[in-house]
């Protein structure tokens, strides 16, 4: 994609089902920023290659290029796509507000899907049950504190107050995620409901796992 007067050239380097990578295309396409994607595929190993190791040395997956330039940590993209494209806002004015937004996405970002990571799940054991349980353990564990958390900021629409912020984008796909590992939902409902919620929204939508190329 060429570079325009508008906006540099972004190609984003993800997986159809990585939750990370969903924060990101989420944020971009809330910003209608354009951008060209290149699929890596983490169950056929693609993202341990050196070509993308190349890219971005932790092996993670989303990468996110601008002009021609990768940077890795979905959180670090987010921050950088909000401070060039400020509307809609992802973060709230009051400094106050915005700590507590941060420390919900952080809930997620750094308490939580690091600890189901396949990585850190495949090291931890090889046994399938197993893997399962440990990773809904700590899912679990991070959305009941998400929960209560929420509670004591400005419970919304959305994870703080009417509107989406970084910390929708980190929780929505890790509720994805908790699907997934079969996580009785109704211990979280009103987490469920903003899921639910999210996902009619057009962004949201657009970039989730099931509307991505390659997705089964
Ligand atoms: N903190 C990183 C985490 C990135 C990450 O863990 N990505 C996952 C997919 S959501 C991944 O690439 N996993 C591959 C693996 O565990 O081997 C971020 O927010 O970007």
């Amino acid at each position: 994609m060429a570079t325009t007067n508008a906006h540099p050239a972004i190609v984003l380097h993800h997986y159809w089902r990585s939750s990370c990578s969903w924060r990101v295309r989420w944020a971009l396409k809330l910003k209608g920023v354009p951008y060209d994607s290149v699929p890596v595929n983490i169950l056929t190993g693609e993202h341990k290659a050196p070509a993308y190791v190349a890219k971005n040395p932790s092996g993670f997956l989303p990468g996110l290029e601008i002009n021609g330039t990768v940077y890795g940590e979905s959180l670090a993209m987010i921050d950088w796509l909000d401070e060039t494209y400020p509307e809609p806002a992802l973060l709230p004015k009051d400094q106050f507000d915005r700590m507590r937004v941060r420390q919900l996405a952080m809930i997620i970002a750094s308490g939580t899907q690091p600890l189901q990571n396949p990585s850190v799940v495949g090291f931890y054991t090889e046994d399938a049950e197993k893997k399962k349980a440990y990773a809904a353990h700590w899912i679990a564990k991070g959305l009941k504190t998400f929960q209560e958390v929420r509670l004591i900021g400005k419970p919304g629409l959305y994870s703080f107050g009417d509107s989406i912020t970084t910390a929708d984008l980190c929780l929505v796909p890790q509720i994805y995620n908790a699907i997934r590992f079969d996580i009785d939902m109704s211990r979280f409902k009103d987490l469920k409901g903003i899921y639910d919620r999210c996902l009619q929204l057009p962004a949201c939508s657009a970039a989730a796992p099931h509307n991505q190329e390659g997705a089964s």
